[in-house]
């Protein structure tokens, strides 16, 4: 294998792959795609089953759509803000997304929901596993864009010994086999701006959920 074919790719544990940077030379198209799908279906801060607003704020792209509210966590066919169905997935994201998850040896990935997180200052995600999707042998994609984070990796028990890893605008995770059920989370975003996305970190993470 060639030196350059793989500028910045590190296994931190068995079967998460980091592409640090990895987005930045197609942000002239990811970023404008976003934009669009944001205007289709907005942001908004999902309730809990418990009855909470979560702090991060939230909406979806291609076939299917996360959505939370007092009955539970599901995926949808559907923005249940506009009745209609979610924004189609633009083809940067998942060339973005197929062509990561092959780098990182998870062939023939073919998401069908993209889940599209902001995170403003102050806002954080729980530790959590990701449990609703049918295929646990699909990976999951993630791109980091905007104001970095302080991401959290655990174990497969909520109470075992967390990882931090900071990621930043442009960073790229496939987490996949025996990781793909791992305990993880986000602290609190800090302060911070980016030129385009402004005060805020967005994140997108690409799933086979059906
Ligand atoms: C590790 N989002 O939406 S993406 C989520 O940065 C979520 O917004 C975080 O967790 C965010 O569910 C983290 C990274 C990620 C996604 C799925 C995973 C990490 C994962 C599944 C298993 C292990
Ligand atoms: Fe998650």
């Amino acid at each position: 294998m060639d030196l350059f074919d793989t500028p910045d790719k590190e296994e931190i544990l068995k079967h998460v792959v980091l592409l640090r940077g990895f987005v930045v030379p197609v942000e002239n198209e990811v970023l404008p795609a976003l934009a669009t799908v944001i205007t289709l279906a907005p942001l908004r801060h999902m309730i809990t089953p418990g009855g909470f607003a979560m702090s991060v704020a939230t909406t979806s792209c291609g076939d299917l759509g996360w959505v939370s509210d007092k009955n539970g966590y599901r995926y949808a066919a559907c923005d249940p803000l506009t009745g209609k169905a979610w924004p189609a997935m633009p083809a940067s994201f998942k060339q973005l997304a197929k062509q990561a998850a092959s780098m990182a040896g998870f062939e023939n990935f073919e998401p069908d929901a993209c889940l599209i997180n902001r995170y403003e200052v102050g806002a954080r995600m729980g530790l959590h596993q990701d449990k609703d999707e049918r295929d646990f042998s699909q990976p999951i994609v993630s791109v980091s864009l905007g104001v970095p984070a302080m991401f959290q990796m655990g174990g497969f028990a909520r109470a075992d010994k967390v990882m931090k890893l900071p990621l930043y605008h442009g960073d790229l995770v496939v987490w996949g086999g025996e990781s793909r059920l791992r305990f993880h989370g986000v602290l609190p975003i800090k302060a911070g701006s980016h030129p385009v996305l402004g005060e805020c970190r967005i994140n997108l993470t690409f799933r086979k959920a059906g």
